[in-house]
């Protein structure tokens, strides 16, 4: 049965679960979900995800949300096809690539988002992106990525000297981030520009990005 993922390839977070899927070389379909019309705050979509969000996950009777929990998904019901995201058979490795899990969606996270909304999704809202918002989440963003930088400086991606999941879960919205004019906080720390063009490289984060230029 083919794995459905509900969403748009513009959401970051869609693209998040498709990258996985792509990553994997496994096959899915994408069901576009009417965004901008609200379909996901209908009840069809609700009874998938009860917060109204984007994407969902079908696979038979299993429906998942929550980008993060489906690629976790993906990487271990398919963790002997393609790239080992999760390292299942080095305890201490895939513990690694957990606590890198975590700083993305605990500390990355919250400090790209805003940038990226304000920057990208307020104008297509037809709103004017708050530059103080933008400049508030800089100065956390630097932070971490400084963070970045020195963990970068002794392996080659952030769990180890291996690409994980935790590397993967980078893509979306540093996608959009580096078509702002504060693209420099990446290209400025010369191991997060290494590791960022190195992940960016892969045929699992172009296919990524074609789906979103193409809408
Ligand atoms: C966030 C999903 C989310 O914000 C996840 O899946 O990782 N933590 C969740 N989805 C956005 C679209 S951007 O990708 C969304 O559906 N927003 C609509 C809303 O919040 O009402």
């Amino acid at each position: 049965m083919t794995i459905k993922i509900y969403g748009v390839p513009i959401s970051t977070c869609t693209a998040r679960a498709t990258a996985c899927l792509y990553e994997k070389g496994v096959d899915f379909e994408l069901v576009p979900v009417n965004f901008f019309g609200g379909e996901h705050k209908q009840p069809a979509f609700l009874s998938k995800n009860p917060f109204g969000q984007i994407p969902a996950l079908e696979d038979g009777d299993l429906t998942l949300f929550e980008s993060r929990a489906i690629t976790a998904y993906v990487a271990e019901k398919f963790k002997e096809t393609g790239t080992d995201l999760i390292r299942h058979n080095n305890l201490k490795e895939a513990a690694l690539v957990k606590v890198w899990i975590q700083v993305e969606s605990q500390s990355f996270d919250p400090a790209i988002t805003p940038i990226v909304l304000e920057y990208v999704l307020a104008p297509i809202k037809g709103k004017t992106a708050d530059q103080a918002v933008i400049d508030a989440n800089l100065v956390k963003l630097e932070k971490v990525l400084d963070v970045y930088e020195s963990r970068l400086s002794s392996t080659k991606y952030l769990a180890g000297d291996f690409y994980s999941l935790a590397d993967l879960h980078h893509y979306p919205y540093t996608h959009y981030f580096m078509t702002t004019p504060w693209a420099s906080l990446v290209n400025d720390r010369p191991h997060v520009k290494a590791w960022w063009e190195d992940i960016s490289s892969r045929p699992s984060y172009k296919k990524m990005a074609e789906a979103i230029t193409s809408g």
